[in-house]
């Protein structure tokens, strides 16, 4: 693949982020018959095409879903489970009356959401089975915004490449110092319509052991890149500034970046 058909891809991703999909003429002041517009829908054609051939790739293909008796009676907390950090404490406190996701990084429209902000979103409801590296797996229903939405209203701008999560829970102290659990995921899994903050597991209010008040599901991809416990969200063009560079907090310490099942 040239450089240039990657590019377009990434522009691809971000106009779909940006626009649901949809190019607007009458947002460019053009005549729907004129040759300008003409070029403006070829151009259209094109983007559509690339995008149902990034969309249709086998990783961006969807996660198996399930059914209602298929969910886990016990679905095993891992990880932090009761982040004992001060900020985290004091809004878990409140029931999380006060708590914000905050949206920023390289876009033009940053948010602060509260969690009826977030279930203003068109909400998506999924039945999945999360697998973790470590071999186990549990299947819940999870409800939350499209990370693909949230980022739309936010506006990323053009230089953006990655979405990353930083948590409110500090898993260790021993590396650097800094034992922040982080996590990032590239536009394709950002747009992917599977990709959610949730906000409910099972028809209820998340719960502290699974990341209250908001966690990341992406679904075609193992358990440690399900950021709990998220308080902020940047869109970044890398993740080398990050952590240990690894773009996560378990990347950091030996796992897979990309970790697709
Ligand atoms: N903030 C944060 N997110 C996290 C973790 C964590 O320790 N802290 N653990 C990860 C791992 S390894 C897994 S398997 C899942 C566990 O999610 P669960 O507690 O809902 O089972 O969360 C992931 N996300
Ligand atoms: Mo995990």
């Amino acid at each position: 693949m040239t450089r240039e058909t990657k590019l377009t891809r990434r522009e691809t991703l971000l106009k779909l982020i940006a626009g649901g999909g949809a190019l607007s003429l009458a947002g460019c002041g053009l005549d729907a018959r004129s040759p300008a517009a003409l070029a403006v829908l070829e151009k259209a054609e094109t983007l559509t095409r690339l995008a149902q051939r990034a969309l249709l790739a086998p990783r961006e293909a969807l996660a198996r879903e399930y059914r209602p008796q298929d969910i886990s009676s016990y679905f095993r907390p891992n990880g932090s489970t009761a982040p004992d950090d001060a900020d985290y404490q004091d809004a878990a406190a409140i029931g999380f009356a006060d708590w914000r996701l905050e949206v920023g990084g390289l876009v033009d429209n940053p948010l602060k959401l509260s969690l009826a902000d977030l279930r203003a979103f068109a909400p998506r409801t999924q039945i999945t089975r999360h697998d973790c590296v470590e071999g186990w797996s549990c299947i819940a229903q999870w409800k939350g915004a499209r990370l693909a939405s949230v980022l739309a209203a936010a506006r990323p701008k053009p230089a953006a490449r990655f979405i990353a999560l930083f948590c409110a829970d500090t898993l260790e102290q021993s590396l650097d110092g800094n034992g922040r659990y982080y996590e990032t995921i590239d536009l394709v899994d950002a747009a992917h319509p599977q990709t959610i903050l949730a906000y409910e597991m099972n028809g209820a209010p998340l719960p502290v052991e699974h990341g209250a008040p908001l966690r990341l599901r992406v679904e075609r991809q193992l358990g440690y890149k399900m950021a709990k416990y998220v308080m902020r969200i940047e869109a970044i063009d890398g993740f080398a500034a990050l952590g240990r560079g690894r773009g996560g907090f378990w990347e950091d310490r030996g796992y897979e970046w990309y970790a697709g099942i």
